[in-house]
C-alpha cells in the first residue's frame, strides 16, 4: 500500500509517499520556510522576536508549507492517484486559535520554542502543583497550552471570548485535510497541554475551566489510539492528484511519530531525535513521571504511553557553533565525536532542559580563546552529557535509535554511543516522524 506521511516542523514541511510493503520512501518534497514563504517573515519558522521567550509564527504558514509540499510531491511524478491514506505530524505544542466561522481569532501562534509563560506557569503550580504531573504526565510547562491559553485569556479576553476551537497544530491539520472544522487531538500530542487526564483519557474539566471559562467546550475531542473516528480527504485535494476521499488518519505530534517511524513503539529501545529540539524518548512500560520535573509522558500512539525530555538548543545551536567556528558541515563532523575537550552548553535560545536563559555558550574552559576543533568536540559533549543526565529516570537502553537531521553525521553517532554506552542504529532516512505518519496513515485504512 501506498501512503503519504506529512511531517509540519519547526523549519519547513516535509511529505513523503511511503510504500508499506516494501518500508521504502518512494518519494519526497520538502519546503522551507524561510527561503520558500519569506513573505511570513520567519527564516527560522518562528518570527523574530527581540524577546528571546517569545516565539510565534503564523498558522496561515504551516498551511501553505503543507500545500506546497503536496504540490511539490506532484510535480516531482510521485504516484499519487495510488495513495490510499494520508496521515503524519506536526511540532508539538503549537496552538490555533479559530472563530465560529474558522477564521483566525489569534492572528500569530505561539509554537514549542515559546517560554514567554513563566508567570501563568506559577499560577498553574499555586493552584495544582504537584497533582498537575501526576494527572497530566508533566508539570506545568510554559510551551503547553495550558500556560498559553491563560496568558491569551488575559491579554485579550476578547479574542479569547471570540474562540471557538483551540486546537493543537496536528489536529488543525487534520482539519484542513478533511474539510471539516472539527478534527481530533490524539493522546500522542494532546499530552503535551497539562490538560488531559492521563488515567481517563479525556480533558481534565477542572483544570480546563481554572485555566480559563468554558476552555473544555472550546478543545476539540480526543482521539485515542485504534479509535473508530474516521476522517477523509477533502475534494480540494484533488488538485494535487489525490483521491479525494482516502483516509485521513488523525495527525499526532513530530515526537509519538517519530517513535512509531523507527519502530520503536514497544518497550525495549529508546529514540534520539537531533532537530531543531533534542529530545530523547522511548515507549514506556509503566506511566511514571520525571521526579526532576523536566520530563515528560505522552500518549504512544500505538497504544499505552512514552516518555520524553526535550531540548531547545538542538540543531540551530550546533549550526551556529559551526558557523562561528567558519567550517563546514564535514569538517564539523569529522572533528566533533571525540570527547576530552571539555564540556560545553550552547544557551542561544532559552533552555529548557535545564531552564536556563539565553546567554550564549557557557564552558568549562575559555570559550573565547579557545580553537575551534575544541569547541565543537565541547558542544556536542555538553549537548549529549546534559541529556544523559536529564535522562536517567527513564532508564538505561543497550539499543538507540538515532534520527533527525543531525543523526547523520557519523561524529554525532560515535559521541552517542561513547556517552550512552549503546548500539546506535539508524534508519536509512532521517525522516522517521514523516514515515510514523504514513505507518499511522496505514492502520487508518485497514
Ligand atoms: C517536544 C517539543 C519539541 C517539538 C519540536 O515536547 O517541544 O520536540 O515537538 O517540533
Amino acid at each position: 500500500m501506498l501512503t503519504i506521511g506529512v511531517d509540519s516542523s519547526t523549519q519547513g514541511t516535509k511529505a513523503v509517499v511511503y510504500d508499506t510493503s516494501a518500508g521504502k520512501i518512494v518519494a519526497s518534497a520538502a519546503v522551507n520556510y524561510g527561503r520558500d514563504l519569506p513573505e511570513y517573515g520567519a527564516p527560522d519558522g518562528f518570527i523574530p522576536c527581540a524577546d528571546p521567550a517569545v516565539r510565534r509564527a503564523d498558522p496561515r504558514m504551516w498551511i501553505d508549507g503543507l500545500r506546497l509540499a503536496l504540490a511539490r510531491l506532484r510535480d516531482s511524478g510521485a504516484p499519487m492517484s495510488e495513495v490510499a491514506a494520508i496521515g503524519g505530524c506536526a511540532q508539538q505544542h503549537a496552538t490555533v486559535y479559530l472563530g465560529a466561522d474558522g477564521g483566525f481569532t489569534r492572528e500569530s501562534s505561539p509554537i514549542w520554542m515559546d517560554s514567554s509563560t513563566t508567570e501563568e506557569v506559577a499560577r498553574l503550580d499555586a493552584m495544582f502543583g504537584s497533582s498537575l504531573a501526576r494527572r497530566t504526565g508533566s508539570p506545568a510547562t510554559e510551551r503547553f497550552a495550558a500556560a498559553q491559553v491563560i496568558k491569551f485569556a488575559r491579554e485579550d479576553p476578547a479574542a479569547y471570548a471570540a474562540t471557538a476551537r483551540i486546537h493543537l497544530l496536528s489536529s488543525y491539520i487534520t482539519a484542513v485535510l478533511s474539510g471539516r472544522a472539527d478534527a481530533p487531538v490524539d493522546t500522542g500530542d494532546g499530552a503535551g497541554m497539562n490538560l488531559l487526564d492521563l488515567s481517563t483519557l479525556e480533558w481534565a474539566g477542572d483544570i480546563c475551566e481554572a485555566v480559563a471559562p468554558g476552555l473544555e467546550k472550546k478543545l476539540p475531542p480526543v482521539h485515542r489510539p485504534g479509535g473508530a473516528d474516521r476522517y477523509a480527504l477533502a475534494p480540494e485535494f484533488a488538485s494535487f492528484g489525490l483521491k479525494p476521499g482516502i483516509p485521513v488518519a488523525p495527525f499526532t505530534g513530530d515526537n509519538p511519530a517519530s517513535l512509531v517511524g523507527c519502530g520503536a513503539e514497544k518497550p525495549g529501545c529508546a529514540v534520539i531525535s537531533l532537530g531543531t529540539s533534542d529530545t530523547f524518548f522511548a515507549a514506556m512500560p509503566d506511566f511514571r513521571t520525571d521526579p526532576d520535573g523536566y520530563g515528560h509522558v505522552f500518549g504512544n500512539p500505538a497504544g499505552g504511553f512514552m516518555s520524553l525530555v526535550c531540548f531547545k538548543n538542538g540543531s540551530l545551536a550546533r549550526d551556529r557553533v559551526r558557523r562561528e567556528c567558519g567550517v563546514e558541515w564535514d569538517r564539523f563532523d569529522a572533528i566533533c565525536g571525540d570527547g576530552g575537550a571539555g564540556r560545553a552548553f550552547p544557551y542561544f535560545e532559552t533552555e529548557i532542559t535545564p531552564r536556563h536563559e539565553a546567554t550564549g555558550v557557557e564552558a568549562d574552559f575559555d570559550w573565547a580563546a579557545a580553537e575551534p576543533e575544541r569547541k565543537i568536540r565541547a558542544v556536542i559533549e555538553g549537548q549529549l552529557l546534559n541529556m544523559y543526565e536529564r535522562t536517567r529516570w527513564i532508564g538505561d537502553f543497550p539499543v538507540i535509535y538515532a534520527t533527525g537531521g543531525a543523526s547523520r553525521s557519523a561524529g554525532i553517532l560515535k559521541a552517542i554511543r561513547r556517552i550512552f554506552d549503546a548500539e546506535v542504529r539508524t534508519l536509512d532516512a532521517t525522516d522517521s516522524a514523516a514515515v510514523g505518519g504514513a505507518r499511522l496513515a496505514a492502520a487508518a485504512a485497514r
